[in-house]
């Protein structure tokens, strides 16, 4: 990719202040009402694109002005059509007028219905920020009234996180440090990596990462010799330097390989029983499973081919190259982000445990190595400072994905990691650092599920769908709009986020927001605990453990500080492999649980007792629609964040998302690069442009998320979406009832020529507003 053009600027720094972002940390050069210029912070060894974005991001049209009120529910909340939410005009209301209407609103379905009637839907990204983090300041506001149904897990990976903990006893691989590059570069031969390392995602990191490194590393391994073999159904998944084998394959069938290449393992007799019998349980049960005892159907490499796409000599040869090597497997988060989701990574696992080189330098198994910017690298001796939320009162949760369903379903139970959780009735939701119209899955259900909310309240900077679908607004800063301090997850930097323009508009903090709210309720002292901004940023300051950094105001006007790292450590699980008796895992067996015993009992009919294959819900035989939808990260934002960006506008097709398609795929539908097409399932349809390439396997296409949704009709469940949202096609099921994961990657679609005009976007431009006056 081409250096963008503000890394050609050379301008004196000091006139430059420092923040910092999810997509990395940067100077601005402003004049203190605009941010005239961006450019990437000096440290930064792969800086990322995306900043370029930034000042059009603060200043855009797109900006919530003032706070609002939806018509009709400020004419009476009892008596307002909630099917009117996303179509009726906006009143500006004063920021008095509305936090009277928040503060009257909370304390009402307290008293009625009880705190657990409030849900926090707020599961999002928010914005770069240890103390203004807009979840956590939600969290900690809610808690201090009272509490209020939260969520679990997590739509990146939360399958992961259940299984793993179930039965390696912990599902801290997946959040990193793993196996760290440099061990992977010294010692693997191989690295066979299953959802492919995308060079776009690493550029970015919960909480900013001042100093990317992943594709240095990445050239670094390569130079020292490792092979690498992408695994996924898009080539460019794995950067272009690496010079890897791409092996092409159907989305949602990893398992079958997976377990075949297990199978071939253990038919040439290559696996490793001496780890087998220490380090693991249940390799019998599963071996069972594997050569078909009970149902007849071996997993072997012909077996595979027919579900995975991968010719059955491929995968025995490969079988023969893990096993005759150091290798590393490495996983995607996106495999399990899909229908069984919990099974590809049972199965790796072991596949992992049969090759024997758990514990080994540059051996066994990883997560995430192409999905974020901190896996991988050597972990900072101290951590990020947190911002507490205080305990929560209200014991109810459910699993992020379930949200929708929750509303549907007041009362209704499910299963959750070996527990059953019951639905409670939600009368209020209240958003603050999320966006439910990019995250959710079946957003036509989204719409639905809404109509059962009293009230919707959204504090956003920018107008969201979320915030257009909403029946109060109130206008937040962006990060660039206060003073904070970051330190991204395993990020060695701590960067002074000095604030570089006064805020936009009326909006306002979300920590000024809530100190008045809290205020009105009585909870001020506990919630904002005397402090303010400056107070607060000096305690989460002093609480980073490195006796090495200076005092708070020597940081600030420093701007970076580097936090201490740790030495090259022991590899991730070299003790367990040495001695599993005396550094056992804690899983009830102490050991790898090929068989699960505990998950067995629950007798589900989605997760069984070991790693098994199961196919996707609405592929194979049960194909209404012949195309795989993969909706993966966006190369040119994140999530649904800087979409309007001139870098996001830069990479649309005839203003659409792009939609990825196979040269075969097009030509049997008549359809060529740059036609807008409607992709379309029994859950809905959107607009997008098309690319035709042979990057992707045939019977594919590929959206990424994100592109703002922009509904023809809005608030009308069923609309066209006419901007490229892949979520009005996805299904909101679960996993599995073990872990209840997101299943974004498991849709199945129908492409067509769009052959009306193309209808005109509106999200460009701010809602309509009422012409009455604002009601004091
Ligand atoms: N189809 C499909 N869907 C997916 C996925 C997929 O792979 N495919 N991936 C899923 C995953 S892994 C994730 S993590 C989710 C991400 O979903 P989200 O995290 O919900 O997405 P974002 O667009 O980052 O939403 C964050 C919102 O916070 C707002 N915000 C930013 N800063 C502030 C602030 O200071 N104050 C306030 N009040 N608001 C702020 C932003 O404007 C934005 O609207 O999406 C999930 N959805
Ligand atoms: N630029 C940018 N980077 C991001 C984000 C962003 O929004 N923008 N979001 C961040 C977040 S919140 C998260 S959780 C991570 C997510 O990190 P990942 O989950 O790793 O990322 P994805 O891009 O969704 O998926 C990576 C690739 O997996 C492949 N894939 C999909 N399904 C399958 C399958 O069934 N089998 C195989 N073998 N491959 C498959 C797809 O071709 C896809 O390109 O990314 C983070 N990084
Ligand atoms: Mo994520």
């Amino acid at each position: 990719m081409a250096a963008p053009p503000f890394l050609s600027v050379t301008k004196s720094l000091d006139l430059w202040r420092i923040s910092s972002s999810h997509w990395g940390a940067f100077r601005a050069r402003t004049d203190g009402r605009k941010i005239l210029e961006v450019r990437p912070f000096e440290g930064d060894r792969e800086p990322s694109p995306l900043l370029a974005s930034i000042p059009a991001a603060v200043h855009s049209p797109n900006r919530i002005a003032s706070p609002c009120v939806r018509k009709g529910w400020l004419a009476g909340r009892d008596a307002s059509d909630r099917t009117q939410r996303g179509r009726e005009p906006f009143v500006p209301v004063s920021w008095d007028k509305v936090l009277a209407l928040v503060s009257g609103e909370l304390a009402r379905v307290r008293e009625r219905h009880g705190s657990r009637a409030i849900f926090n839907g707020a599961c999002g990204w928010a914005s770069a920020g240890c103390f203004h983090h807009a979840r956590a300041q939600a969290a900690r506001f809610l808690n201090c009234g009272g509490g209020h149904t939260q969520h679990l897990t997590n739509f990146s990976f939360g399958a992961g996180m259940v299984l793993l903990k179930r039965v390696i006893g912990t599902d801290a691989p997946l959040w990193g440090p793993g196996t760290s590059w440099a061990s992977i570069a010294e010692h693997s031969k191989l690295m066979v990596c299953f959802g492919g390392l995308r060079a776009t995602n690493v550029q970015m990191e919960a909480g900013g990462c001042a100093d990317h490194a992943s594709l240095s590393w990445m050239r670094r391994a390569r130079d020292a010799g490792v092979r690498f073999v992408g695994i996924s159904p898009l080539r460019t998944d794995m950067p272009g330097f690496l010079d890897a084998e791409w092996i092409a394959i159907a989305p949602g069938s990893d398992t079958a390989l997976l377990l075949a290449l297990l199978h071939e393992l253990v038919a040439s007799g290559r696996h490793d029983r001496d780890f087998l019998a220490r380090c693991c349980v249940g390799f019998d049960a599963l071996l069972r499973y594997l050569r078909g005892d009970d149902d007849g159907a071996p997993k072997s490499a012909h077996w595979a081919e027919h579900i995975c796409g991968v010719p059955a000599a491929r995968i025995q040869a490969l079988a023969v190259e893990m096993a005759m090597q150091r290798t590393f497997i490495s996983l995607g988060w996106s495999l399990q982000r899909a229908d069984f989701g919990e099974q590809p990574y049972w199965a790796a696992l072991s596949l992992a445990a049969a090759l024997g080189q758990v514990g080994l330098p540059g051996g066994g198994i990883g997560f995430g190595y192409g999905s974020i910017a901190r896996q991988g690298m050597r972990a900072p001796r101290a951590r990020a400072p947190r911002l507490e939320a205080g305990a929560n009162a209200v014991p109810d949760a459910v699993p992020a994905t379930r949200a929708i369903d929750m509303l549907c379903n007041p009362g209704a139970s499910l299963t959750f990691d070996g527990r059953t959780l019951v639905y409670p009735d939600i009368r209020l939701l209240y958003l603050c650092g999320g966006n439910p119209f990019h995250h959710h899955q079946d957003l036509n259900r989204l719409l639905e599920a809404w109509r059962n909310v009293e009230t919707i309240v959204v504090h956003e900077p920018w107008w969201t769908a979320s915030a257009r679908h909403a029946d109060i607004v109130l206008p937040a800063t962006t990060p660039f709009e206060r003073n904070d301090l970051a330190c991204g997850s395993l990020d060695r930097h701590v960067v002074a986020m000095q604030r570089l323009v006064a805020p936009q508009g009326n909006a306002r903090n979300d920590f000024d927001i809530f100190c008045d709210l809290s205020e009105m309720a009585g909870t001020r002292e506990q919630f904002a605990a005397g402090l303010d901004e400056d107070g607060w940023l000096r305690q989460l300051y002093a609480k980073i453990d490195d006796a090495s950094l200076p005092g708070f105001d020597e940081f600030w006007r420093r701007g970076v500080v580097e936090l201490g790292v740790e030495e090259e450590g022991e590899e991730p699980f070299a003790a367990f492999r040495a001695d599993p008796l005396r550094a056992p895992l804690s899983t009830p067996s102490g050991k790898i649980e090929l068989f699960s015993e505990a998950i067995d009992r629950l007798g589900l009919a989605d997760c069984a007792g070991h790693a098994r294959w199961y196919a996707p819900r609405e592929g194979g035989e049960h194909a209404c629609f012949p195309l795989h939808l993969v909706s993966h990260q966006p190369a040119t934002r994140l999530h649904s964040q800087l979409d309007d960006g001139p870098v996001s506008q830069a990479s649309k097709v005839r203003d659409r998302e792009p939609v990825l398609m196979h040269p075969a795929d097009a030509v049997s539908r008549g359809i060529v690069s740059h036609d807008v097409v409607r992709v379309h399932n029994d859950r809905g349809a959107c607009l997008a442009g098309v690319i035709v390439t042979d990057d992707v396997k045939p019977g594919v296409v590929v959206m990424a998320t994100g592109a703002r949704y922009d509904p023809l009709e809005p608030g009308v469940p069923g609309t066209l979406e006419i901007h490229g949202n892949p979520n009005v096609l996805t299904h909101d099921g679960g996993t599995s009832g073990l872990a209840q994961g997101s299943c974004a990657q498991s849709a199945r679609v129908e492409v067509s020529k769009w052959l009306a005009p193309v209808p005109a976007m509106t999200l460009h431009r701010p809602p309509s507003f009422s012409s009455i006056q604002a009601w004091e």
